[in-house]
């Protein structure tokens, strides 16, 4: 395929930095409240970000519906229907109090290079498809990527169990959302009908910042492994009850937390570890915690430190429980492996890159991704796009317009030149 002529395609798309941030302020003012940006799967803010997106997706020349589970799917045809496609995209779920642009960057960047491709009368020789994960973040029932293993088929069905804050289980929601619960499989895609996977993303990290660089090539997104733990004590009368007698879940659970801060604090080799969540019982003043709930994450570079760090930070906290009396429950409920970016789409992604004039960097992604389910069914690739500060699952998380477009164009640049697995590059 002859190179993209960069002189009509920068006339094509300079004002794409401007779309596409037009539209993630669109996007962020769906959200449960106005004063804090969140978007949680199965809820009605997602049913209108979901009909924005198809919205969208439409007006770009795709055909776009919503599947099984809630995510939105878009496909733009390449020179003859029914070809195989090189899919893109990122989620558009959030976290709560969230930046606006972690997942909708990658998202409305795609469907705007797809807009681009459709303006231009451009067809490819092979179908380009846009996927918007609804849960990637697993705020609601803690398993994530839910949208991204429907897509890659594995969906694991016991999760349908799983109770949100309210006592609502996904299965009851998905129903009340309008999905069939018992049709989730239906999502699934067959590996024969991907090409590829690439998602662009911000770094949610300072390291592009810091290099200067609006882009970087992402090598492999971290793995990741989610804890559930659980301590249970003795309530009793906050006035009354003496200190060597007491059983308090909370301080039991306080200890914990410091145990692996400082156990992470002291590690060499990237480790890191965070408590997100914590939840005492009965939660009166005057009352002595009798039972805490808390979420434990850990990721590390590679696979085995991540394991065996985990391996070790339990044996801690059960030491912990043992000699204060506490009963511990702790549970796994959710572990990524460490997946690397395929080497021959790096190298595309590090050449479109180049072809728009960057320095070419590449650069690990602690944060974890949808490809981290795709690459069940697709070798995968990212596109980093500068962040400020780095700071993301953040209000004050924010892209520069400049490097939107600049993301944009090296993404486009890369759909137009993209080359399928082997073939002559
Ligand atoms: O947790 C993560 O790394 C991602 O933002 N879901
Ligand atoms: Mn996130
Ligand atoms: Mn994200």
């Amino acid at each position: 395929m002859s190179e993209m002529n960069a002189e009509s395609a920068g006339l094509q798309h300079s004002s794409l930095g401007d779309e596409i941030v037009g539209r993630i302020n669109e996007l962020a003012a769906i959200s449960e409240t106005p004063e804090h940006l969140t978007r949680i799967f199965l809820t009605k803010e997602h049913r209108v970000a979901a009909d924005l997106l198809l919205d969208w997706m439409r007006a770009a020349g795709m055909r776009a519906q919503l599947d099984a589970i809630g995510n939105v799917c878009g496909r733009y045809e390449g020179e003859r229907p029914g070809l195989p496609c090189l899919m893109l995209g990122s989620h558009y779920d959030t976290v709560r109090d969230a930046g606006k642009w972690d997942g909708p960057l990658g998202l409305i960047t795609a469907i705007s290079c797809v807009a681009d491709l459709n303006k231009r009368g451009r067809r490819l020789p092979f179908a380009v498809e846009v996927t918007g994960f609804a849960d990637e973040e697993g705020v609601r029932f803690a398993s994530t990527l839910l949208g991204s293993r429907a897509v890659a088929g594995t969906f694991v069905e016991s999760v349908l169990g799983a109770k949100d804050s309210n006592g609502i289980s996904m299965r009851d929601a998905l129903v009340q959302f309008g999905l069939d619960p018992d049709h989730i499989g239906a999502a699934a895609r067959a590996p024969s009908e991907l090409l590829a996977y690439v998602e662009l993303h911000i770094e949610q990290g300072p390291v592009l910042e810091g290099l200067k660089l609006p882009v970087g090539v992402v090598s492999a997104i971290a793995g990741a492994t989610r804890l559930a733990a659980s301590l249970t004590g003795m309530a009793g009368h906050a006035g009354t009850v003496p200190m060597p007698l007491r059983r308090d879940a909370l301080t039991g659970a306080a200890e914990c937390i410091v145990e692996i801060e400082e156990f992470c604090r002291t590690d060499e080799d990237g480790l890191v570890g965070t408590v997100g969540y914590i939840h005492a019982m009965p939660g009166a003043t005057n009352v002595i915690p009798g039972q805490v709930a808390f979420t434990i994450d850990i990721r590390a570079p590679t696979d085995a430190h991540r394991k065996l760090a985990v391996a070790d930070i339990v044996r801690r906290i059960e030491n912990i429980a043992r000699r204060r009396k506490l009963t511990l429950q702790l549970d796994v409920t959710h572990e990524n492996r460490t997946v690397p970016c395929a080497p021959w789409l790096k190298r595309q992604v590090a050449a479109a890159a180049a072809a728009e004039g960057f320095r070419v960097f590449e650069l690990p992604s602690g944060a974890g991704h949808d490809g981290m389910a795709m690459i069940d069914i697709s070798d995968v690739a990212m596109v980093f796009v500068r962040c400020k500060g780095g700071i993301s699952h953040h209000p004050d998380e924010h892209v520069a317009v400049g490097d939107a477009d600049a993301g944009a164009r090296v993404l486009l640049r890369l759909i137009e030149n993209f080359h399928p697995k082997g073939a002559a590059e």
